[in-house]
């Protein structure tokens, strides 16, 4: 078989390679580099990759050949928990954020989620698509290959399936993946404050089989929170949704402990997410059920909160998977390397754990592990290549873009740091 391109001279190929599922425990840490190392790539996917020299066999007329200059490549980071599509942006909260006013209470006064819920409210199909773009235009240039994206700025059927319609034309025209999820349980409308029983009724009743006939979304997702939604409404409408065909993913335990991880234990969701105030009862569930802990520091650094308890998770066999939680409020960044960086120095996570959160379980967190997330045969050659010596420096030296190269199935689409597809 002639490859379309070999990578060679490749210093530290990190491949991820390794059992089937997300890895826990010390599988996180004890990760596969391959040393001299090539990849071959035909219609692009992976098709060979090793040490040492490649087979010649595997060159033909039209075969290209990249130099890697001794860098670093890994898999195309993923990640796993944005609220890509989105109208406006919240910096007139940012003052009130700063002098101690909480998440919740900013929310509760109108502002928060619901101010974000008006802007997409105003805001054309095409506004929303090119801002959106734009931050997936930046996302790429960190890395990251596969984006998931949440809806939950609408609250009503249309602008719920305005913001997914945005994503799914993304997907399409984008180099970057997308996975949809369904958020329509983010927050309580204005109109419902009285009597929220009624919204969630709508959601279920309502927006969630509209959404599954167009088929917009493959999770569905609930903002489970103390003051938002309860978890006996997140079961209700978890349960309804997995009766659809969802899959499914909570923001659980965030904020308060109100027994969040526990029910996505419950329910076996595909990821919790958050979990700054997860209990251990709930972390033991997690585990017990396979739930992958997304963790988000990101949101805790820029709330200016304590950090989700990773060491524990890990240690109790929580797969753990990272991302960067991109949205107007709570997390305004693009950035999955500045998140990388706080996982080791927030989360106290080691390097080798943080690559696998961001590659391999990252993948499984959104249900793409046997497509993306490792660079083995028969997955997408989706890679990232680091100006950086080994993967240490890259978490080490925090705060700027490490990329030297991006491709997307075969194809250069980020090169000197700018989109290039
Ligand atoms: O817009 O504040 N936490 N949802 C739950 C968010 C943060 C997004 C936002
Ligand atoms: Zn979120």
């Amino acid at each position: 078989m002639k490859a379309n391109l070999i990578i060679k001279n490749i210093g530290n190929l990190v491949t991820m390679r390794g059992k089937k599922g997300p890895r826990v425990k010390e599988e996180m840490n004890n990760i596969e580099i391959l040393k001299n190392a090539y990849i071959a790539i035909k219609d692009g996917k992976i098709v060979a990759l090793g040490e040492g020299k490649f087979d010649e066999g595997l060159v033909g007329e039209n075969t290209d050949i990249h130099d890697a200059k001794g860098l670093t490549v890994t898999p195309g980071l993923v990640d796993p928990h944005t609220h890509l599509v989105h109208g406006g942006s919240r910096e007139n909260e940012f003052a009130m954020k700063i002098s101690g006013v909480p998440y919740i209470e900013i929310l509760k006064q109108g502002g928060g989620i619901l101010s974000t819920v008006k802007s997409t409210k105003e805001a054309s199909f095409e506004e929303l698509y090119n801002k959106a773009k734009k931050s997936l235009d930046t996302m790429l240039t960190f890395g990251a290959t596969t984006v998931e994206a949440k809806s939950g700025y609408g609250l009503d059927l249309d602008t719920e399936i305005k913001q997914l319609e945005v994503a799914k034309k993304l997907n399409e025209d984008h180099p970057v993946d997308i996975v949809s999820t369904f958020l329509g349980a983010h927050a309580v409308p204005k109109e419902y404050k009285e009597n929220p029983d009624t919204f969630v009724d709508l959601v279920i009743n309502e927006m969630l089989p509209k959404v599954k006939e167009n088929n917009l979304a493959e999770f569905c997702d609930v903002f489970c929170e103390e003051g938002v939604f309860s978890v006996e409404q997140t079961r209700e409408i978890l349960q309804k949704s997995k009766e659809l065909g969802y899959k499914v993913k909570l923001h659980a335990d965030e904020i308060e402990s109100i027994g969040g991880a526990e029910l996505a234990g419950e329910l076996k969701a595909i990821s919790a997410d958050h979990l700054m105030a997860a209990s251990e009862e709930g972390m033991k569930l997690m585990a017990e059920n396979g739930v992958i802990a997304n963790l988000l520091p990101g949101t805790s650094f820029s709330l200016m909160k304590n950090y989700a308890n990773a060491r524990k998770m890990i240690e109790i066999g929580v797969p753990v998977s990272l991302s960067t939680d991109y949205n107007p409020g709570s997390c305004p960044t693009e950035n999955i390397q500045f998140i990388m960086q706080l996982g080791s120095l927030g989360l106290k996570m080691t390097p080798n754990e943080v690559f696998t959160a961001v590659t391999i379980n990252a993948a499984y967190a959104i249900d793409k592990g046997e497509e993306v997330g490792s660079i083995e045969i028969g997955k997408k050659a989706d890679l990232v290549v680091f100006d950086a010596p080994n993967i240490e420096y890259i978490i080490y030296h925090f705060g700027i873009n490490h990329v030297h190269k991006v491709y997307k199935e075969g194809k250069v689409v980020v090169e000197d740091r700018r989109t290039i597809y």
